[in-house]
């Protein structure tokens, strides 16, 4: 597990544009209908963990599958604002984590369960360190970087167990540099 690899998930040149203001609307655009993708995705697989979830990690995953129910609403609001049109293809980032999510199914909760906890924690860096951002994009940034998200990050840390999975977030913050790097070209 290496922290080059953190860092380069979580303190990306997008994420710097977003907080600087220098964003283009169609970079941000791209990542936000791409990451409505990555979320609807990541929903069918957290949906599954739940279904195979010890007793113990049930209402932590529970939770977290409403939160991203509450996300596409979210999602289809700021698209609604911004006047865009959601319906895309996905790009090869989307797809290549799309085939992740998929291969966690057939892997153990624990590496499973380990994956998501890293999927959430690279947002709650990497969205603080677009912080402060200026209007229209300081929503973004208060969306994943409140207490409650912070504490649902927390919760699932409790139940991963990344020192025994070190393949897995390498893999993990690899696709999230990936799909930055999608959203930013
Ligand atoms: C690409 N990683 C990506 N999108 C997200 N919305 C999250 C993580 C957090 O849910």
């Amino acid at each position: 597990m290496s922290d080059d690899l953190w860092t380069a998930a979580t303190r990306h040149p997008f994420l710097d544009a977003v907080r600087d203001g220098t964003i283009a609307d169609s970079a941000f655009d791209r990542w936000l209908r791409q990451d409505m993708l990555f979320v609807a995705d990541l929903l069918t697989f957290q949906a599954r963990l739940l279904a195979r979830a010890p007793r113990g990690a049930q209402r932590v995953l529970v939770g977290g599958c409403a939160a991203l129910v509450a996300e596409l609403d979210w999602f289809e609001e700021q698209a609604a604002r911004r006047d865009i049109v959601l319906a895309v293809e996905p790009l090869p980032a989307t797809l290549a984590y799309r085939d992740l999510l998929q291969r966690l199914d057939e892997q153990p909760h624990d590496a499973a369960i380990t994956a998501l906890w890293v999927i959430e924690k690279v947002y709650l860096l990497g969205w603080t360190s677009a912080a402060p951002a200026a209007a229209p994009l300081d929503e973004f940034v208060e969306h994943w970087t409140t207490t409650d998200f912070a504490g649902y990050v927390d919760e699932l840390g409790v139940l991963a167990s990344p020192d025994e999975h070190p393949d897995l977030v390498d893999e993990v913050l690899r696709l999230e540099v990936a799909f930055w790097d999608m959203a930013h070209a």
